[in-house]
């Protein structure tokens, strides 16, 4: 169903709702059952949870099914009590010696108020702090039965999932919209046990053994004596790095593309980036690599955008991931695969597929897909859920095996001994979110935060006091089969395989497919980044690893920073560009995107409400602006002149001329003393809007009088800038710029 139409139906019903209801149905009247939102007196039952935030799960720590929700045991009753369930009859006053006099140590409901709040905090992931989680369904299309035995891969087969979704350098707190690899995790909730997918939105990674990943962390976080900056990689020591160490230069190319800034992680590709091994029912491997391609295509923001909202709106994608799943427009992604043949060296046309720096590209082999992951439900709570989901590379299921990857060996033993610390001790797997859906019988026993009551007496094998269970199952039974792949004898060597050593034809790759503006992008968030550091030498020396990708990327960057251009220190590969790395060229579904209306509030003019409604009927989301809150002829404001900016809005429609409103700071060519031209007229604000807007390259459309705003703006016969005659035809011809995201010929572009 339309997105747009699920959440205006929803409002209207709601509202028909309340217009129809008996005074008794109402909240907060008497006898309706429903709390008030206004101060209660006397004790009620709590809010009902939402419906789309049924509860998580509803298994004990074991797996079976129970029908105890474990919200209730956050919360029953009425009454606040201590933890042990004994009624309080007040929490805002500590036992005293007297009103005046000292807190008593008997205070217990004192000590553990605050004994419990003192301890609150768990430390941070060490990478991937920031995050944001939403839950949804799996469903197998049933097209890799021929590759894999795995049961959530079949025809037609649904299987719950939870998906987080992260920055990696900075801290919980930090910003979304900074530049930087995106996580995609996904733990798929089996019938054969938990799978764990854990990617990146980048197919290729900084390093090619786990040994070094303190290394590149350690670079790549703040420096160690200010802790500053966060969250970037603009810095000396993430340069220094990188320079040196370049196999990290394929990884870095990427984040200096528009992929290092994505709109939304709805509009995110995922990638598993190793190879993994597969088995199917017959027994036979074949070499996998995984990839999330997003129904609504893969978009980004433009550095400016990238930066304001880091300001204005640092949850910027995290928003956006609840907005959309709750106005019904649920992200959708498919999941594919790119197969190889299992061959004895692991290579592909050329390509080691053991390397974790390189790709394969599209063109020779394409993604097929296998199934269709929908997310519908936002979290209860954030961090009984997104903060305690514990991925592992380990959780496998049987169809789905590892290879010798050192990157992916090392990760198998760091994602289990993380949590350790981060989530205090072993027993991490019975937290509600990530129990396993399939039945648990694991002869692990104790340790802290136990939450099971293990039965029996011999959790040993071989045992005949517990009846010799549990069993160790077979192929009948679906157990997972570790690929009996023979290991070459060969001497025990701290060393990579030759083909390794290429550093720079992958570069060279993404460089060559990119269009002119993406390559223009790309130029400036190199200068940028670059520019941001003190020491002269790594920027020379990044310079020399530019000169070895391309001699115009190189010279540009070098020209922005004020420095000779070096000569490459190879010969540069012969490289076919992939133009499935490109996010340029093609034309997506617009489902989702927000439209920002601007109207006068003076006059508002009378097609707002019917292009409001055409929006939602398209599947997308209209915002009013007007110059103050509340209503403007009946219709909700849902931005002021005030609080919106360009990020926000994929697209503009201006149905007005509001201006200048008492609250604006005075305009431009009013402080210049020439108060008599066009923008003087408009609020300054909305001007600001569009200018963004423009900047951004967002198609703006106008009616009636918003074409004098237009006019003022100065932006009046430029691309993506239109002006028509009826809200009608305003919005139609924004719709036809739309799926294409931006206004790409807005860009100047000074590269071929
Ligand atoms: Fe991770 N990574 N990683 N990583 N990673 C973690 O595990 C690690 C790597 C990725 O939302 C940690 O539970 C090593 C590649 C995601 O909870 C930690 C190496 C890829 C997440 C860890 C890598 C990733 C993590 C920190 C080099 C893409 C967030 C907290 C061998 C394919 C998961 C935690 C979430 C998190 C280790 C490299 C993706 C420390 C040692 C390559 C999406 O265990």
């Amino acid at each position: 169903s339309k997105p747009g139409r699920v959440l205006k139906d929803v409002v209207e019903a709601a509202a028909a709702k309340v217009a129809d209801a008996r005074p008794d149905q109402v909240p907060g009247s008497p006898g309706s059952g429903v709390p008030s939102l206004a101060e209660p007196t006397t004790p009620q039952d709590p809010l009902p949870p939402k419906s789309e935030q049924g509860t998580p799960d509803t298994r004990t720590p074991t797996g079976a099914p129970t029908d105890v929700p474990p919200t209730a045991k956050g919360q029953q009753g009425a009454f606040l009590t201590t933890a042990n369930g004994a009624r309080l009859r007040d929490t805002d006053h500590s036992l005293k010696a007297g009103p005046r006099g000292p807190i008593l140590l008997q205070d217990h409901h004192f000590r553990e108020k605050i004994t419990h709040f003192d301890h609150e905090r768990i430390p941070e992931r060490v990478v991937h702090a920031r995050g944001t989680g939403a839950h949804g369904t799996f469903t197998g299309y049933g097209t890799a039965e021929g590759v894999s035995r795995a049961g959530f891969l079949a025809k037609g087969k649904e299987t719950q999932v939870f998906v987080r979704f992260s920055t990696v350098l900075g801290s919980r707190g930090s910003a979304d919209t900074v530049r930087d690899t995106r996580g995609f995790a996904t733990k798929f909730y089996t019938d054969e046990g938990t799978f764990d997918l854990v990617g990146n939105n980048i197919p290729v990674f900084f390093i090619q053994d786990a040994i070094k990943f303190p290394d590149v962390i350690h670079a790549g976080k703040p420096h160690p004596d200010r802790e500053i900056p966060q969250a970037q990689s603009a810095h000396d020591t993430f340069w220094d790095f990188v320079s040196l160490h370049t196999e990290a230069q394929h990884h870095t190319i990427w984040n200096m593309s528009d992929r290092g800034i994505p709109r939304s992680y709805r509009t995110m590709e995922g990638f598993g980036v190793h190879t993994f091994r597969l088995v199917n029912e017959a027994g036979e491997t074949a070499l996998a690599k995984f990839h999330w391609k997003p129904k609504l295509g893969v978009h980004s923001l433009e550095w400016e955008e990238a930066q304001i909202a880091a300001g204005v709106d640092p949850d910027f994608h995290r928003r956006d991931l609840y907005d959309a799943i709750e106005a019904g427009a649920y992200p959708e992604w498919e999941l594919g695969l790119q197969v190889f043949p299992d061959t004895p060296d692991e290579t592909f046309a050329g390509i080691d597929l053991l390397d974790p720096t390189k790709i394969v590209p599209e063109e020779l082999a394409p993604v097929q897909a296998v199934g269709k992951l929908v997310l519908n439900r936002t979290p209860t709570n954030f961090f009984a859920e997104t903060e305690q989901v514990a991925f592992h590379l380990g959780n496998l299921v049987p169809g789905i095996d590892v290879t010798n990857d050192p990157l992916l060996q090392g990760r198998l033993f760091s994602y289990l001994d993380t949590q350790l610390t981060r989530l205090a001790g072993p027993n991490f797997s019975q937290i509600p979110i990530n129990r396993p859906h399939a039945p648990v019988n694991d002869m692990l026993r104790d340790g802290f935060h136990q939450q099971a009551v293990h039965a029996g007496v011999a959790p040993y094998r071989p045992n005949s006091l517990d009846g010799g269970n549990p069993f160790e199952a077979d192929d009948a039974s679906h157990a997972f089969l570790d690929v009996p792949v023979v290991v070459a004898a060969a001497p025990k060597i701290r060393e990579n395989p030759a083909s390794f050593d290429d550093h720079y034809s992958q570069v060279r790759l993404f460089w060559q497919s990119m269009t002119p503006v993406e390559k223009e992008h790309i130029i400036r968030a190199y200068t940028f980044e670059l520019g941001k550091c003190y020491e002269q030498v790594i920027k020379e020396r990044q310079l020399q690893c530019l000169a070895n990708i391309d001699p115009v990327l190189c010279s540009e960057v070098a020209t922005g920073l004020g420095l000779p251009a070096p000569s490459p220190t190879q010969p540069l590969a012969e490289v076919e560009p992939s133009a499935a790395l490109s996010q340029v060229g093609q034309l997506w579904p617009a489902d989702g995107r927000v439209i920002g209306i601007v109207v006068d509030a003076e006059a508002p003019d009378p097609d707002v409400d019917e292009v409001r409604t055409a929006i939602f009927a398209a599947g997308m989301l209209p915002l009013v602006i007007a110059a103050h809150g509340g209503k403007v002829d009946g219709l909700d404001v849902q931005r002021t002149f005030a609080t919106a900016r360009s990020v926000e809005f994929d697209a503009l429609l201006i149905a007005g001329a509001p201006a200048p409103a008492p609250d604006a700071l005075p305009a431009r060519d009013a402080k210049a003393g020439s108060g008599s031209g066009p923008a003087s007229l408009v609020d300054p604000r909305v001007l600001l809007l569009i200018e963004e807007s423009w900047r951004h390259a967002k198609a703006i459309c106008a009616w009636g009088s918003g074409a004098a705003v237009l006019d003022a703006a100065g932006v009046v016969g430029t691309p993506g800038v239109l002006s028509e005659n009826s809200g009608e035809a305003a919005l139609a011809a924004l719709q036809q710029l739309l799926p294409a995201h931006r206004v790409w010929e807005r860009f100047p572009a000074t590269v071929s």
